[in-house]
């Protein structure tokens, strides 16, 4: 899609009904080597609700098209039009057949969106408006309709042939062909048309569903990943019985397939029956998948999973309703990990991605809200905020409802709109009618954007035993009305036992309030917004020993870490200000021994141990500064973790000998421990002290050649390959060697060195570009490379120079043309140009320019550096 002129933008308010509905589909593909032809057979039918006009407006981009029937009479050329974007064919009956015969070529698609080859194998991605690069279409999701598909193609090469709903005939034809069609019985819109076709092979399972259907469960996979797909299995079929449990929901059609591609723009797609996924979340085995990665498949499969119902029975009136499917389905698939896992570590998981990522995009020129009211290119709005802000406006309604509520409001929802297309308001109201709640104010969640402020204030009166909090909310955006916040909030005193009588949710609904508790003994302290329960910045000012005592005794585990991510920051901001002073650094030995504490606390999680020991991160400081000085938080942070270890040394090694695991397992107190081991390497890693870096370099050198999973082998990579130069360099190219065929691996590979600081980085970054495993053309591949230079590696990418900069701007105007989507999203570190110095800004702003004046703009990246550009 490129554009001359400004592409248009799509306002919400602008929305109407089609003015036909399409009530069926039969799809006919030959698949080709050089052209593959689509014939498309719809029922359409006027829409008597309106009384519009009686042309026939279809979407379709890169089409070549063959011939065009009504009522199986071909059309003659002065009877239709086409143009770049649209088939246009005037005055057609009220209700007709019609057929339309096309022409795409789907190995030459680097989009990725629409038809495609990935390793050599045919697959589809038609969210959000990809159908339209397949076949003229109304390709809007409020048009739904019952599919049929019928693929054919050459038998040898393709034996499996795979669409939406049960196969329901398979024919050998001549010339070596085969044909095989499905049906699918539900109506759907057609971004969740799928197909695949290729040499591909499956592991199979069975599930019972509650009312004992017999579901035929299959992950299809390139022969050589085949023993990498047992995890996908069990998450798919606990992800089943959850939802059954949970939510009382069962799956709907007798086959369930997921097939893994190595060439994927996202994470994976919810296709009614057929999910493709990026290979990323489904293959894994304990030598080459991170605890990380297993975690992130069971998430993915389950989220997709989740999306039979939320999403696909019931699904969005317009793409201005993602958050509807999306936050919601992103809540599901949370408290699916949940409750599969430890609730408190993903809490704190979860949190950390919304306060650095999607805090970071509302404070920048892409903010918008949950339900946004206009975009240029819908594949932009696939945003933090649309999925994990969603996600937390979906969780507040729980905690304003309650579960049974919840549970029930979730009930109607689903019952009353089956087989629609839907509006967060349907979804809101369903909660209102299972509670009696009323949600009005609430509703500003789904329309106002940036991120709230709480500021509390509490004062105690000793005399009286009273101890009231002052509660003030404001937004950046001034023009924001005050939101309803549910304020999760308890006592701890001094003893450290939480006074449960006083443990409460309080809505805020106004500019200011109170919150009073009576009978209070002096030292009590304040638990507030438990469990994060509520997407705002919370500022209340502790002291250090209060966050102290609270990180060593708040019975809410997410408040004891995001304490210590209080006291890390509130030390290391001081730290910043002292080294742009030029003064010594000193780091506090009150925070040393509260670390210290947590270090040695046998008794705690030690998963949960691993995340108060990890500091805050570099962006979750950047946040908290005026103007983003990323050279004072890298130094400020290195020097942190290398005091730490010098402090520390002999407890990190103790705990890290402690944390050695007999026997691979992937239960959460395992993986907490690897967590916790691997921890006490990376501070050992930061010794300068000679005999203690000796130390670390030996350990981290004999973990990386005895692991026995990926996690153990990648962290002492990392450990070496960015503290040490001779070690780094040697264990690269051993796990080079090990792992050059397994390409996901090999992404860690490329990550490792994209994230490695130091005189060197740089060019490095630019060598791996030449290297003979890096391709532009592979998503995985950019975003491990160029994604994580430019996303996690802070001090290399704003390098003062502006070489990042301009390195960015170079991959982005080569993607505009090859890949738009994956274009647009990388560059969005340069839009957030404000928050750095005026150098930098500069700079950015150079190179945003630069990347606008691209001759043929896609729309992805024109949206991006227009706004990128305004501020
Ligand atoms: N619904 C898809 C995302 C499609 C993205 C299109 N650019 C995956 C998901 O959220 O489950
Ligand atoms: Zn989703």
């Amino acid at each position: 899609m490129t554009q001359d002129t400004a592409p248009n933008t799509i306002y919400l308010k602008d929305y109407t009904q089609p003015q036909y509905w399409i009530d069926s589909i039969n799809l006919h593909f030959e698949l080709g080597e050089d052209e593959t032809r689509v014939v498309s057979e719809m029922e359409v039918r006027r829409n008597t609700e309106l009384n519009g006009s009686r042309i026939l407006e279809l979407d379709g981009e890169n089409l070549v098209l063959g011939s065009v029937l009504i009522n199986e009479k071909a059309l003659s050329d002065g009877e239709f039009s086409v143009t770049d974007e649209s088939l246009w064919i005037p005055d057609v009956p009220d209700s007709f057949t019609l057929q339309i015969e096309t022409f795409i070529k789907p190995q030459l698609n680097t989009s990725l969106e629409g038809l495609y080859k990935s390793s050599g194998n045919f697959c589809t991605q038609c969210e959000a408006q990809g159908f339209r690069k397949i076949t003229y279409y109304l390709d809007r999701p409020d048009v739904m309709a019952k599919f049929t598909t019928t693929i054919v193609a050459d038998k040898s090469k393709y034996p499996v042939l795979l669409s939406n709903g049960n196969p329901v005939d398979t024919n050998d034809l001549d010339d070596g062909k085969h044909s095989v069609t499905w049906e699918d019985p539900f109506k759907k819109p057609c971004y969740l048309f799928a197909l695949v076709a290729g040499d591909l092979e499956c592991i199979k399972d069975t599930f019972i569903t509650m009312n004992k259907r017999e579901i035929d469960c299959r992950i299809y996979v390139e022969a050589h990943n085949i023993d990498k797909c047992d995890h996908a299995m069990r998450s798919l079929k606990k992800s089943m019985r959850w939802d059954e449990e949970t939510f009382g929901r069962e799956y709907d059609l007798d086959i369930y397939m997921i097939v893994a591609v190595d060439d994927f723009n996202m994470g994976a797609m919810e296709n009614k029956g057929l999910n493709v996924f990026n290979s990323k979340y489904v293959l894994a085995r304990p030598d080459t998948a991170t605890d990380t990665d297993f975690i992130n498949i069971e998430a993915v499969i389950g989220h997709e999973y989740f999306h039979n119902w939320s999403g696909n029975r019931v699904t969005c009136r317009d793409w201005f309703q993602l958050t509807l499917k999306e936050g919601l389905t992103v809540f599901r698939d949370q408290q699916f990990t949940s409750d599969m896992n430890s609730a408190s570590v993903k809490r704190i998981d979860d949190v950390n991605v919304l306060r650095t990522r999607q805090f970071a995009e509302d404070a920048g020129p892409m903010s918008h809200p949950i339900q946004p009211d206009s975009y240029v290119e819908i594949n932009n709005f696939y945003t933090v905020t649309v999925y994990n802000k969603g996600a937390e406006i979906i969780r507040m309604i729980h905690t304003l409802l309650g579960k049974e509520n919840f549970r029930q409001g979730m009930d109607i929802y689903f019952e009353r709109h089956d087989g629609e297309a839907a509006t967060t308001e349907d979804f809101i109201n369903a909660m209102e009618d299972a509670s009696d709640i009323d949600l009005t104010q609430f509703r500003r969640w789904y329309h106002q954007a940036g991120t709230p402020q709480l500021d509390v204030q509490s004062e105690y009166k000793a005399d009286e035993k009273r101890l009231s909090l002052s509660v003030k909310q404001s937004s950046e955006t001034k023009t924001n009305k005050p939101f309803h916040i549910p304020l999760s909030v308890s006592l701890i005193d001094s003893d450290g036992s939480e006074l449960k009588s006083a443990a409460q949710i309080v809505d805020i609904t106004e500019a200011e309030q109170v919150i009073e508790f009576e009978d209070v003994e002096d030292n009590t302290a304040v638990s507030i917004l438990r469990n994060y329960s509520a997407p705002v910045k919370l500022n209340y000012a502790l002291n250090n020993e209060q966050l102290a005592f609270l990180v060593a005794n708040d019975s809410d585990e997410f408040n004891r870490w995001n304490c210590a991510q209080q006291l890390g920051l509130n030390i290391m901001m001081a730290l910043i200000e002292d080294y742009h002073q030029k003064k010594t650094l000193n780091l506090d030995a009150f925070y040393i021994s509260t670390l210290k504490q947590v270090l040695i606390d046998e008794s705690l999680d030690k998963a949960l141990a691993a995340r108060i020991l990890s500091l805050p991160s570099e962006d979750y400081m950047g946040q908290n500064l005026p103007v983003i000085d990323v050279d004072a938080i890298y130094q400020v942070r290195e020097f942190c973790k290398k005091t730490l270890a010098f402090e520390l040394m002999d407890d990190f090694v103790a705990v890290y000998k402690s944390c050695q695991d007999d026997e691979y397992t992937l239960t959460p107190q395992a993986m907490g421990q690897r967590s916790l081991k691997n921890i006490c390497l990376s501070y050992m890693m930061c010794s300068e002290t000679e005999t203690a870096r000796k130390t670390a370099i030996e350990m981290a050198q004999h973990q990386y050649k005895n692991a026995s999973n990926m996690t153990d082998q990648i962290s002492a990579l990392r450990c070496l390959a960015h503290y040490t130069e001779q070690e780094g360099g040697q264990v690269l190219d051993d796990f080079y060697q090990q792992w050059a065929k397994d390409s996901l691996v090999i992404d860690k590979w490329f990550m490792v060195q994209a994230t490695a600081t130091g005189t060197n980085a740089f060019q490095s970054v630019q060598a791996l570009l030449e290297h003979d495993a890096f391709d532009l053309n592979v998503p995985n591949r950019v975003r491990s490379l160029v994604g994580a230079f430019t996303q996690a590696n802070a001090v290399e990418f704003h390098h003062m120079s502006g070489q990042g900069y301009q390195f960015l701007a170079d991959i982005v105007i080569k993607l505009n043309t090859t890949n738009p989507q994956i274009a647009a999203r990388l560059l969005l570190p340069l839009i957030q140009w404000k928050s750095y110095d005026v150098n930098r800004q500069l700079m950015m702003k150079a190179q945003l320019q630069r990347v606008s004046e691209t001759p043929d703009l896609a729309k992805d990246v024109f949206e991006i550096t227009a706004k990128g550009l305004a501020g």
